[in-house]
């Protein structure tokens, strides 16, 4: 008998988890939590793991929220309401809401999904497919459903290589020829090494499936050991490699790219300098995050405005970008931008010079503005002849500069400066 992927996905429930800060984007995410983010130009970071669910044929979606999540349940009502009941379809929000006990918020990811067993018990779903709101990257899940059913294993986990030096920042694996997993440590101070290659570790892409009642009951179980910290990288999945039926599901089988050359792209932006440069990326002649394919379309809100204007000032110089992609609402009147990328609704004014910006929505650049490889918060004003880039000491001084030099501009930082 053959498994049919699609009906797969629609016994699915796609759980997202976006309750967490993402405090390493330092200022980025003080007012909204790290999946609310805006990434690309059109599109907040949560878009991507919703795209791949809906793009994948899930149509059952919950997402928990907790930190600062405002930004985020507005994104999710103002782009994400078209799933419709009447089709076995649904988007449900799920903020912390002390809905077990009133003792706690959520605990941990798993303690997430615990507070939520009687909404996911309503909808009845066969498979749960928890994803983290947090990261870059085209992936088909009914391929990993796929792999989850035909090996009948306890869990699969979403993995993916990466440079072993970087590896302590996630849960790392060794698995077997089958892919079965049998080990996996959390975020490890001595990351364990591929057999084929010491510079690389398989990572866990905190992706992971499991048939429902299985989990629900490992959950319950879970909810009442006091060692646990209620988390699925800590304590779900180290448990079930220890049982022996767990199994690693290689991002690389099913990754979505558009030509057979195309790498797969998998990004965790979760520093500003990491931010800045998979904004900056998209910028290059062929980048490696292919946005502009039909067949895989990344769903967003996006507020209705008209196109992005280049104009000539009064003085008649030049208004233009090159290397650059500029949203709608943006007018570059008089501006020269080189390698930058602008959100929605930015003003460049004459003779300001951009390279390397990643501009959030409707920032403003005042005239003669300098400014160097930097992220610029949403709403943020840059006054007249500001310099960025060119004074690494007064740069950290007055902005959130990075080891590799990228600036982050918020508007409190503005207000403070002596001008
Ligand atoms: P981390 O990246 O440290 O490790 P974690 O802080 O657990 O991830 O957050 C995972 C996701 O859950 C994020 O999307 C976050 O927003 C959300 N989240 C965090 N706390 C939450 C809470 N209390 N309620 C709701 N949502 C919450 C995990 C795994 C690693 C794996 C990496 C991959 O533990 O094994 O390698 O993800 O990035
Ligand atoms: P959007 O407003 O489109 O959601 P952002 O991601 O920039 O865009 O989110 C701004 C968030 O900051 C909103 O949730 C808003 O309610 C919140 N906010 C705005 N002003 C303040 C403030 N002074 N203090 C705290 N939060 C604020």
């Amino acid at each position: 008998m053959t498994i049919s992927t699609h009906r797969l996905a629609r016994e699915t429930m796609a759980f997202v988890l976006a309750g967490g800060r993402g405090s390493r984007l330092k200022e980025l995410t003080d007012i909204r939590a790290k999946p609310a983010v805006y990434f690309g130009g059109k599109t907040r970071i949560i878009d991507f793991a919703l795209s791949n669910a809906v793009n994948s044929g899930i149509r059952r979606i919950g997402v928990a929220t907790q930190y600062k999540a405002h930004s985020l349940i507005r994104h999710l009502q103002r782009g994400w309401s078209f799933f419709r009941a009447e089709r076995n379809e649904s988007l449900d929000i799920l903020p912390a809401s002390q809905r077990v006990n009133e003792r706690h918020w959520y605990l941990g990811t798993a303690d997430a999904v615990t507070q939520n067993i009687d909404i996911i018990e309503g909808y009845a779903p066969k498979y749960i497919l928890i994803l983290a709101g947090d990261h870059i990257y085209k992936q088909d899940y009914s391929l990993l459903l796929k792999q989850h059913v035909e090996t009948g294993a306890d869990v699969t986990v979403g993995c993916i290589e990466v440079p072993r030096h970087e590896a302590s920042a996630f849960g790392v694996m060794a698995v077997d020829d089958s892919d079965r997993i049998l080990e996996f440590v959390e975020k490890p101070e001595d990351p364990p090494h591929m057999p084929s290659d010491e510079s690389q570790s398989l990572a866990s892409m905190g992706i992971y499936v499991f048939k429902t009642d299985y989990l629900i009951e490992l959950l319950r179980e879970d909810a009442l050991s006091e060692a646990s910290e209620h988390d699925f990288g800590k304590d779900i999945i180290p448990a079930l490699v220890a049982k022996g039926n767990a199994y690693a599901h290689p991002f690389s089988r099913s990754c979505v790219t558009s030509s057979l050359e195309q790498k797969p792209y998998w990004r965790d932006v979760g520093t500003v300098d990491a931010f800045w440069q998979a904004n900056i990326d998209l910028t290059d002649f062929q980048p490696e995050l292919d946005l502009y394919d039909q067949s895989w379309p990344i769903w967003t809100y996006s507020e209705l405005t008209p196109p992005a204007k280049f104009i000539h000032d009064e003085k008649d110089r030049r208004g233009l970008a090159v290397s650059s992609m500029v949203a709608g609402g943006c007018i570059i009147s008089g501006a020269q931008l080189n390698q930058c990328l602008l959100h929605t609704g930015v003003r460049a004014n004459s003779y300001s010079e951009l390279n390397g910006v990643v501009a959030l929505p409707n920032v403003d650049i005042g005239r003669g503005a300098r400014l160097k490889n930097v992220v610029i918060d949403r709403s943020v004003r840059i006054p007249e002849g500001l310099v960025v880039g060119e004074d690494p000491e007064k740069d950290a001084a007055r902005f959130r500069r990075t080891e590799n030099g990228v600036c982050l501009i918020t508007q409190p930082m503005i207000d403070k400066l002596d001008l």
